[in-house]
């Protein structure tokens, strides 16, 4: 694990499939784009096969010395020497991959409302992925759609309640959404379709990899 500030990292690509792109192509492209932070998440696949995509996507992330989490998995992250692991409401408590991980790795956890903010924040989760912003086909099972407004709040609400974490905006982040979602105090965005479903995708994470810097 790169003993690295999450403070310098403000945009996640989650890496997904197209029509026209493979997982690991995904990542490739994000990476050539500027971007420095992939999460490796894939669903409905037996674990044999991601863990061969996140052995490639590591050695990638390596190329580029970019932050590699994986989605899911804590004994694969520690298995690989990921940086970092994300967990979702449903996944081991963040709580028990802190103690299973003895530190070995950074933790990001989903939230939908202030309250599982608050909690993975006492589990001592190293970002939130805050999230739905808005629709998106990427995730099932989507929770309710925050928009900017239940996102503004909910910073506020942190704000207000001293809850000191970085938080990174998830669902149907489009570029022109970032100036804003900074504005209101989000650390930074995580993103996947925006950049997977543009007509040059490099380009496209190169345009993100821009917008955050705008905020500095
Ligand atoms: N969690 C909430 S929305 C989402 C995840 C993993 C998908 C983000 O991808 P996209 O394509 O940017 O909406
Ligand atoms: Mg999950």
């Amino acid at each position: 694990m790169k003993s690295r500030d999450l403070k310098n990292y403000k945009i996640q690509f989650i890496t997904h499939y197209t029509e026209h792109y493979d997982y690991f192509e995904s990542a490739q492209m994000a990476l050539q784009g500027g971007i420095r932070w992939i999460q490796v998440r894939i669903k409905h696949q037996p674990l044999s096969v991601v863990k061969e995509e996140s052995i490639r996507i590591q050695q990638l992330c390596k190329q580029y010395d970019a932050l590699f989490f994986i989605d899911d998995y804590v004994e694969l992250a520690m298995e690989l020497k990921a940086d970092g692991v994300h967990l979702g409401q449903n996944d081991m408590p963040v709580k028990e991959a802190r103690m299973l991980s003895n530190n070995q790795l950074l933790i990001g956890g989903t939230a939908n409302t202030f309250e599982q903010i608050e909690s993975l924040y006492q589990q001592k989760a190293d970002y939130i992925g805050l999230g739905p912003y808005r629709f998106t086909k990427t995730k099932e099972n989507l929770s309710a759609v925050l928009g900017s407004k239940g996102v503004e709040e909910i910073i506020a609400k942190c704000r207000r309640k001293g809850i000191d974490i970085p938080i990174h905006i998830i669902g149907g982040i489009r570029k022109a959404d970032v100036l804003p979602i900074l504005k209101a105090g989000a650390h930074g965005v995580a993103v996947s379709s925006a950049i997977l479903q543009a007509n040059l995708p490099i380009e496209e994470a190169a345009a993100f990899v821009s917008a955050v810097k705008k905020e500095g």
